[in-house]
């Protein structure tokens, strides 16, 4: 389906520099130091230079971004919706003026006001609104479709606390809470107009008209917050809107307050806080789970209410609004099961609020709906307490279990060959010890299209986890390998290695064109282009080399070889193999004559990332890196030869510092059990080589760049089943 804006790709999204913009700009800059103040007056140390840059670039966003909001108005083009409970977005402001192409007027500027751009962009914190790879895949995606120009927006949670900050003590790591906002963001704008209520536990009611209607509970406000995501040399600028949770000024009792009851006067303004307060609050307990329930409601029926309500206002401008139409202007893409209950919210919402009998309903919302899987662990498919959903959500589940009947009648009706199955494809398991509902099953139901992020996941997914539906709906399932954007990954963070590009491409078209680096092909043998690559790599190793140094006390010497692995720590990833690799490798090292170490390459590896605070096994890895560290770094014998390293605190901004500094990265997961895996895919554009498994994108990261190119290892996932069971019979 073609979703395309009609904004010309090619407009630049301002005039190229011209001799005084600098000048203008460092005046705009100290204007907003002086006149949008956020410190004390006179202070114009790199903190308060980055607000007042950042200040500076977003006039220029919101010039565009107001302009496209308008565009998409009057042109009404079918418009995409991700749903996502996970951004890391990581910093902005390089990625802002990169895109808009304005780093040289910009670093002009900060130089002759006193500062380097470098040093400036250092000042942001990252938003790490997600743990890891999906919701680093969101982000990217609002890049790449704001570059595209496509009309796409991306709905969220604005939380306060996002993904914690990782500290190594010696006792492994310690997490603590990340106040992203505890300034402000610069790039965020509270839209005071844009509230919509969400209710949470009460009952339904049945009018006299027969029809439903969900009353009482407690009623929480989603306020939105916007976030501009400009595209790259393009006017079209699209928004991320954050939604923030907050109780009316009406619920505050003033009674009950000047009574000496302070905390009961203000309950639900403190209900309100908690839902948006901390990105995955722990689901040990009850309460944790109900609040993990309770924000993906909350994303979900704000963003549905948000999207409807610009539905109507641009069909009622034309006079036509006909809610069969909304599938032809509106696609919802859920980013895994945890935005799922926009399912039946939007049944909901159309009939109990718009009036629409169940048939029309449920077609518009299979045809506005689409599914996308990110894991076939069975530990990570998501599955809800029915006693709790009752509680919270007593409407939606009336909706849910309707959709379980109808599925259960369609398939005896027409597949009696699968009612033995059906226990397990229906999307309520009334199991006795804890009836839940299973989330993926009601996507799969409800959406028109389901993905998996690789071409083996998908494979996977079809032969495997969802093989029954695929008997009923051979349609519905398809392959989306997941990308990265390339502006992030290497234009930006590798500006040494991307001018090389250009300057043998003749071009820098590579940038929204991954394609024409195959070009560099011709120049294969060419031993000045493998200079210049040298000289780029090493820059960047050096870079990392003073960085880890920084962080870590350890000092690492950028001749010898980088081999890293870095991503979210777990078992099936496999950390610890790489560790005991590593082990291997010193007491090989250790047993050398001093004749043989001589052949040794010498090596730092480098393993970093976050493990999930109650998941024990991930926190014992990450504690062995460290002391195997201590070991080998501190062996006078050996430590020339080898290095190894934990790199702390892992998040995006530390990404776009090791993935241009690397040479060997390290994708090792058991086969079958990485979806796709997408730092693989930024390793290999900054010119590393992979160790890997044949596991998610790796198999097709390995035909794309050639064999020779890629270390396999491992067994291939359809072995995977037979070895396990050879190991755990003892037969091996
Ligand atoms: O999504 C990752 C996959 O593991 C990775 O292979 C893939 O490349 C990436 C993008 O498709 N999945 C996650 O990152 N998953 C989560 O972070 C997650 C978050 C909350 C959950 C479950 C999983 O409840």
């Amino acid at each position: 389906e073609t979703i395309k804006s009609g904004i010309p790709a090619e407009v630049p999204a301002v005039a190229q520099p011209l001799a005084g913009e600098a000048t203008e700009i460092a005046s705009n800059i100290i204007y907003h130091a002086q006149y949008s103040p956020h410190f004390s007056p006179f202070k114009f140390e790199p903190e308060q230079a980055f607000y007042a840059t950042a200040d500076s670039v977003r006039d220029r966003l919101i010039k565009q971004w107001n302009d496209t909001y308008l565009h998409y108005h009057k042109v009404n083009p079918k418009q995409t919706y991700y749903l996502s409970m996970e951004y890391l977005q990581g910093r902005a402001l390089t990625n802002a003026i990169g895109n808009l192409d304005i780093q040289d007027a910009y670093s002009d500027a900060l130089k002759k006001l006193g500062h380097e751009l470098e040093e400036i962009v250092e000042q942001e914190k990252d938003a790490a609104l997600g743990n890891g790879g999906l919701g680093r895949l969101a982000s990217c995606f609002l890049d790449s479709m704001a570059t595209l120009n496509l009309p796409a927006w991306g709905y969220g949670l604005r939380y306060r606390y996002g993904l914690f900050k990782q500290r190594i003590s010696k006792g492994g790591q310690e997490e603590i809470a990340e106040d992203w906002l505890e300034k402000f963001s610069p790039w965020e704008i509270v839209r005071h107009d844009v509230v919509f209520p969400i209710r949470f536990f009460g009952h339904v009611d049945v009018l006299p008209t027969g029809s439903r209607k969900w009353v009482g509970g407690e009623v929480i406000q989603a306020v939105a917050y916007d976030v501009p995501i400009p595209g790259y040399k393009t006017k079209n600028t699209n928004s991320l809107r954050l939604w923030e949770a907050k109780a009316c000024a009406e619920d505050f009792n003033l009674f009950q307050f000047n009574d000496g009851q302070y905390e009961s006067a203000a309950q639900l303004h403190a209900t309100a806080q908690q839902i948006c307060a901390v990105l995955y609050p722990g689901d040990a307990t009850e309460s944790g789970k109900l609040l993990r329930l309770k924000q993906q409601f909350f994303l979900c029926s704000a963003s549905l209410q948000d999207i409807m309500f610009r539905f109507r206002e641009r069909q009622v401008g034309k006079g036509v609004l006909q809610w069969s139409e909304f599938p032809t202007k509106v696609a919802v893409q859920l980013n895994d099961t945890h935005p799922t209950l926009a399912i039946p919210e939007l049944m909901r919402l159309l009939m109990d609020e718009e009036g629409l009998g169940w048939d029309d309903a449920w077609d518009i919302t299979t045809r506005t709906i689409a599914y996308t899987n990110h894991t076939v662990l069975p530990e990570a498919l998501e599955k809800w307490s029915q006693a709790v959903m009752w509680k919270l959500l007593p409407r939606l589940m009336e909706i849910i279990e309707e959709i379980d009947k109808r599925f259960i009648a369609t398939v005896q009706s027409t597949r009696p060959d699968l009612e033995t199955k059906l226990s397990s494809i229906r999307i309520l398991d009334h199991n006795p010890q804890k009836p839940v509902v299973r989330m993926a099953n009601l996507c799969v139901v409800s959406s028109h299209m389901v993905n998996g992020v690789a071409q083996l996941h998908s494979d996977i997914l079809k032969s495997d986890l969802f093989a029954d539906y695929v008997s009923i709906w051979p349609t519905k399932f398809q392959n989306k390998t997941n990308g990265i954007t390339p502006r992030r990954w290497l234009r930006f963070c590798s500006p040494e290695l991307s001018q090389i590009i250009t300057k043998w491409l003749k071009t820098d078209k590579w940038v929204t064109n991954l394609d024409l680096l195959t070009k560099l092909r011709q120049f294969v043998d060419n031993e000045e282009l493998y200079a210049e690559w040298e000289s780029a790599k090493m820059a960047n190793k050096q870079r990392l080399a003073q960085y880890i140094t920084q962080v870590t006390n350890v000092s690492i010497d950028p001749n010898t070889l980088f081999d890293i692995q870095v991503k979210r720590i777990h078992e099936y990833k496999r950390q610890l193999l790489n560790i005991l690799g590593t082990v291997y490798r010193y007491k090989k090292i250790k047993e050398m004559s001093p004749e043989e170490r001589q052949k040794v390459t010498p090596r730092t590896v480098m393993i970093g990332g976050k493990a999930f605070a109650t998941y024990t096994n991930a926190k014992r890895i990450v504690k062995l890196v460290n002391d195997v560290g201590a070991v080998v770094n501190s062996d006078p014998e050996v430590n020339s030869y080898l290095k190894v390293v934990f790199v702390p605190n892992y998040n995006v901004s530390v990404a776009e510092m090791l993935i241009p500094g690397s040479e060997l990265s390290q994708h090792i997961s058991t086969a079958g059990m990485e979806a796709s895996g997408t730092s693989n895919m930024k390793f290999a554009l900054n010119g590393c080589l992979i160790i890997g498994t044949l596991d998610g994108a790796n198999v097709e990261i390995r035909e794309e760049i050639g064999e020779e190119n890629f270390f396999l290892f491992g067994a291939r996932a359809e072995e995977v089943p037979r070895l396990r069971k050879e190991r755990e019979n003892g037969l091996v």
